[in-house]
């Protein structure tokens, strides 16, 4: 991890929901273009924006068609260039997202595949009698070729086939990927799914199961990406993996400062403690003792290694952060401004994914005619067949379905939240009247302005930006705490995450307070407070 990204936050933009140009309905690259001056206001260094590359859509542009140029729903590549001199000129970089695990099978590669060229079968992954395997979206991970006689495997949609990195062919094309974007001013990038991509020796020979749970953290995982951030040459740059049910050793090893492999890793591990028995299409409440000794791991862990986090709570595969472990209801703003606190002081690089500054909540859909998400159609297809009612599966996707969090940013109170000349691909919650853009900036106590403020924070305060963190008991379960250390500066962090009054015993509570969400200090936490009290 390089030292110039330390004290930086990253927004996260999901291209076909944050701002529509030209009233088609999807956002676009000149959409982003239009609200750099409002994402430069947060304070931000860098900009991840989701995959908009050519893509026939089947999970939204993360099954790509053609890695160099631009999908024509978004733009053009000239908007992509203006778009990457803009941001530059404000001092932010975009960082871009590359979907290397899998292709779209709409890509030239995988049509070649299909007409029994054996020099591009060798980019797929194809057998003869694979093991029965279920996919990570549901459904066989497994689609049989009736004109090759053989089946390809798609960890994700069959519409995405994986790519064989075991051939050194398809690690150079990729490489050839990154330089490309490199060359036209990125200055960063995100790995989507890359502790995938390596997959285990002998595929055939295992036993039916999970195709994820058998496809990570592979064989030769190190050893592709050190080739990869060698190759391209993108050592110095901020880069982050997308790292699915990984270790803390492996994450490590992934953020290592030597920067031989990536700047920082996702890991996912605090956002599946409402996972009744590990599933996710289940409900349950957060089981805040379990967070904390997730949190307490990881960051107590990568601290000691010397290793580096993305921090975050929101992306565009993830429910709300406010409805799911605050309170979208009478705590609304200080639940937001709690659960901001608590990952904004946390020691690696915090994330913040568009409208969750604003508190934005969940979809609240009613049918099943208003989702749109492939995973969300299948698992509700899955569900009903598995003799679920109609109402209990909808309440589960209302809990746990990827378009809670892609639903449009929410700008005005006006037509279609402001998203929108025309009519929103995405239905938008009614909430959008008063949770908005416009509405928050003219509240000094917004959500937005108290996002501002962390991000300003941590720009200022090394102890932020630097220091080393350790987990506090703080005598009671709902109320989560850690300490962060510079020199001779202590910051104690304190989050109630629940909506009662709650006292905390032994925590050592001296100095001023940094920021708050209640006012003053109290010796008994408020409903969600956060308090931040910076010592020396
Ligand atoms: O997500 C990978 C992933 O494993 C999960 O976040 C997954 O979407 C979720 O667990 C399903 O419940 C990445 C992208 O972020 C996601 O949008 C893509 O659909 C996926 O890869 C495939 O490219
Ligand atoms: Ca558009």
């Amino acid at each position: 991890m390089q030292d110039k990204y330390k004290n930086s936050t990253v927004y996260q933009i999901y291209v076909k929901s944050f701002c529509d140009s030209n009233g088609d309905g999807i956002g676009d690259l000149n959409g982003i273009r239009s609200k750099l001056g409002y994402i430069h206001s947060l304070g931000v260094k860098y900009i991840w924006v989701t995959p908009f590359f050519c893509s026939p859509m089947a999970d939204n542009g993360y099954d790509v068609s053609d890695y160099r140029n631009v999908n024509p729903m978004f733009g053009t590549m000239q908007d992509c260039e203006a778009m990457i001199a803009e941001a530059d000129a404000l001092g932010m970089g975009f960082m871009f997202d590359m979907v290397f695990n899998h292709t779209s099978d709409e890509h030239e590669w995988f049509r070649k595949a299909l007409t029994g060229d054996p020099e591009y079968m060798d980019y797929y992954i194809f057998r003869d009698n694979p093991p029965e395997w279920t996919s990570i979206f549901g459904g066989p991970a497994w689609e049989y070729v009736p004109s090759l006689g053989k089946y390809y495997l798609h960890l994700f949609d069959p519409k995405q086939p994986d790519l064989n990195w075991d051939n050194p062919k398809v690690r150079e094309e990729l490489k050839d990927v990154v330089r490309f974007w490199k060359s036209k001013g990125v200055k960063g990038f995100r790995f989507d799914v890359l502790n995938r991509v390596s997959k285990p020796g002998n595929l055939t020979s295992l036993p039916p199961g999970n195709a994820g749970a058998y496809c990570k953290d592979g064989p030769h995982i190190h050893e592709y990406i050190q080739e990869l951030v060698r190759d391209t040459g993108i050592g110095e740059m901020i880069t982050v993996g997308e790292m699915a049910s990984t270790t803390l050793e492996q994450c490590i090893k992934y953020s290592n400062p030597s920067g031989s492999e990536l700047s920082m890793c996702f890991n996912f591990h605090h956002l599946k403690v409402d996972y009744k028995d590990g599933g996710k299409w289940t409900l349950m409440p957060p089981d805040l003792h379990e967070l904390r000794q997730i949190f307490t791991t990881w960051q107590e862990g990568m601290n000691a290694a010397g290793g580096w986090q993305a921090l975050f709570w929101c992306n565009h595969d993830q429910p709300r952060i406010v409805s799911r472990f605050g309170d979208e209801g009478q705590y609304w703003k200080e639940s937001a401004k709690m659960l901001g606190t608590f990952i904004h002081m946390l020691r690696g690089t915090p994330y913040i994914y568009q409208g969750e500054e604003l508190g934005m909540t969940n979809a609240h859909f009613r049918s099943i005619d208003d989702y749109r998400d492939v995973e969300a159609l299948n698992y509700y297809r899955i569900m009903r067949d598995n003799g679920t009612s109609e109402a209990d599966a909808l309440a589960i996707l209302g809990a746990k379905s990827r378009d809670n969090g892609r639903t449009p940013m929410q700008w005005t109170a006006g037509h279609e939240a402001g998203f929108t000349s025309g009519t929103s691909w995405l239905s938008i919650p009614d909430n959008y009247m008063s949770i908005n853009v416009e509405a928050e900036e003219n509240d000094p106590g917004s959500i937005l302005n108290y996002y501002r403020e962390l991000v300003r924070l941590r720009e200022n305060y090394p102890v932020i930006s630097e220091g080393s963190v350790k987990f506090i008991d703080t005598g009671n379960d709902k109320v989560l705490g850690y300490e962060r250390a510079l020199g001779s500066q202590r910051l104690v962090v304190l989050c109630n995450f629940s909506g009662s009054d709650e006292t905390v015993s032994g925590v050592d509570i001296k100095g001023k307070v940094l920021i708050g969400n209640w006012s003053g200090s109290h010796r008994m936490m408020k409903p969600y407070e956060a308090l931040v009290i910076l010592e020396g």
